[in-house]
């Protein structure tokens, strides 16, 4: 900790007298987690400026915000996150208009999230009006969430961010800093992948990280690897400054994505993502289907192809797939219990059993046939759907007879095409 300017002039929390009340709280609450928090050595924010205390205002009513700001970034480090900084609370109109410049081209995919309200989603005093900075922080999930083991018949995988809830730990280390705050008399509210802020944006502007061109917030030593989050706070903390960093000539991430979703640097279409198909409602359109192999949930590639994230993915330790048969198996509460972190539109289990489909008929396995077979009589259109197409992709007699029963027997106009296209492969 710096020993901050001198008595301030400027208006402080009432609830408190002066620095000689606030410093050692928040000391004492700082050492407290620091003796909680596990030491993460990968986790040094090598990108982080320390700015002069002589730069720094300090206020009157005995706040010292550098001092203050020190103790949150400690107790946020040490809570786990990978980079912090702080930005204020002004609003992101650059932002404002690329939202609604995918709106318009159709990009965004229908996506509400933060394309329902671009002006509220960049401009944070419309839902805290007493904000006044934002602490955002990055949290790294590698190397704890593991890389997938290699590939094994009828297993699937998960997008690393999403093999348990990896944003515990990032909501962790953003209540310590919200909890000092609200000692310290301030308003904080965590705002974690909320549809009241475009995070990335935040993290930017902060100096958490610079803008990839695979559209993710990138930093030094965890590259695309991070989670990000914000604590909204009325204290004006002084800003941290945006990284002076860019990707340079690399454009790895743009061939890397299998479905050519990144159609220009820093602009993804949606559309095209698997990521995002993965967790939209309704039919994955029949031509991108074999590019979603044997992922379930999310997408990596633009990820694991970028060099920045390179060596902490290095240390990842393999972690299993996931047996799709088991899960297609297991009832629609008990896997919606099983996936509670991700996010299924509706929390409707057919969603997740389509993607389980649509692996299986990647993977090819005929042992999964009678499995899949069983789901050309689901009451769901769109499961009999994925099934066809997922019988197509797995070939032999066992599953041309099924396909062949069924297509007598489909009611449903849609349906019946994807069998009729899933046979003409027999043909
Ligand atoms: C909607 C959404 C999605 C959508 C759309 C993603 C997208 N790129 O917009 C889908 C479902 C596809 C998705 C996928 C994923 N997501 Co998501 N998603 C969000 C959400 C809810 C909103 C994002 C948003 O508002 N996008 C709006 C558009 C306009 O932003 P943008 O595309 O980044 O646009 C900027 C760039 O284009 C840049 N730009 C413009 N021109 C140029 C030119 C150049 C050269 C460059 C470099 C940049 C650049 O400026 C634009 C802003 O002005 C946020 C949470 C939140 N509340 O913010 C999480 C979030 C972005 N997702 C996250 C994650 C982890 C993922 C996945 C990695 C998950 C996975 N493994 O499957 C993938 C990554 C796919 C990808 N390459 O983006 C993290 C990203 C963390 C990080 N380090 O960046 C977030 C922040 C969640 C969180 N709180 O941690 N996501
Ligand atoms: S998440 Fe996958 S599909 Fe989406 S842009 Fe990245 S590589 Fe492409
Ligand atoms: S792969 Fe290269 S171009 Fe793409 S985000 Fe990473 S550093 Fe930037």
């Amino acid at each position: 900790m710096v020993a901050g300017p001198g008595k301030a002039i400027g208006r402080g929390p009432e609830s408190m007298n002066g620095d000689s009340l606030l410093i050692p709280l928040l000391l004492e609450v700082a050492a407290a987690m620091q003796a909680l928090a596990v030491s993460r050595q990968h986790r040094t924010p090598e990108h982080m400026v320390k700015v002069s205390s002589a730069a720094l205002p300090s206020y009157p009513g005995g706040v010292n915000q550098f001092e203050l700001w020190e103790t949150l970034r400690g107790a946020v480090l040490n809570g786990g996150c990978a980079a912090v900084g702080v930005t204020d609370a002004r609003p992101f109109p650059e932002v404002q208009q690329s939202l609604a410049d995918r709106k318009a081209s159709g990009m965004h995919a229908g996506m509400h999230f933060t394309f329902g309200d671009p002006g509220r989603s960049t401009d944070v005093s419309r839902s805290f009006p007493w904000a006044r900075s934002l602490v955002v922080a990055g949290f790294a999930y590698l190397p704890e969430a593991g890389s997938p083991e290699p590939e094994q018949p009828n297993h699937g995988r998960v997008a690393r961010f999403a093999t348990e809830d990896h944003y515990r730990g990032l909501r962790g280390a953003l209540d310590g800093a919200a909890q000092l705050l609200a000692d310290a008399g301030y308003h904080a509210e965590l705002v974690v992948d909320d549809n009241r802020l475009v995070d990335r944006a935040a993290a930017v502007r902060a100096g958490v990280g610079w803008w990839g061109k695979n559209t993710m917030v990138l930093a030094p030593g965890a590259g695309p690897w991070m989670l990000l989050g914000s604590v909204v706070t009325d204290a004006a903390l002084e800003a941290t400054p945006p990284m002076v960093r860019d990707c340079g000539s690399c454009d790895a991430c743009l061939p890397a994505c299998p479905t050519g979703a990144l159609v220009a640097p820093g602009i993804l279409d949606a559309r095209l993502c698997l990521a995002h198909l993965l967790q939209a409602p309704g039919w994955i359109p029949i031509e991108l289907r074999r590019a979603v192999g044997d992922r379930i949930y999310g997408c990596d590639d633009c990820l694991d192809a970028c060099p920045p994230g390179a060596r902490l993915e290095a240390t990842a330790l393999p972690a299993p797939r996931l047996d799709l048969l088991v899960l297609l198996a297991r009832k629609d509460g008990e896997l919606l219990r099983r996936f509670e972190h991700f996010y299924v539109p509706r929390r409707r289990a057919e969603f997740l059993r389509r993607n389980l489909l649509v692996a299986l008929g990647n993977g090819g396995d005929e042992a999964a046939v009678p499995a899949v077979a069983e789901y050309l009589a689901h009451p769901d259109a769109m499961l009999r759907g994925h099934a066809a197409w997922a019988l197509g992709q797995m070939g032999g007699d066992q599953a041309a007879a099924a396909l062949r029963a069924a297509v007598t027997a489909e009611s449903d106009g849609k349906v019946r095409m994807e069998i009729e296209s899933a046979l003409a492969g027999y043909a």
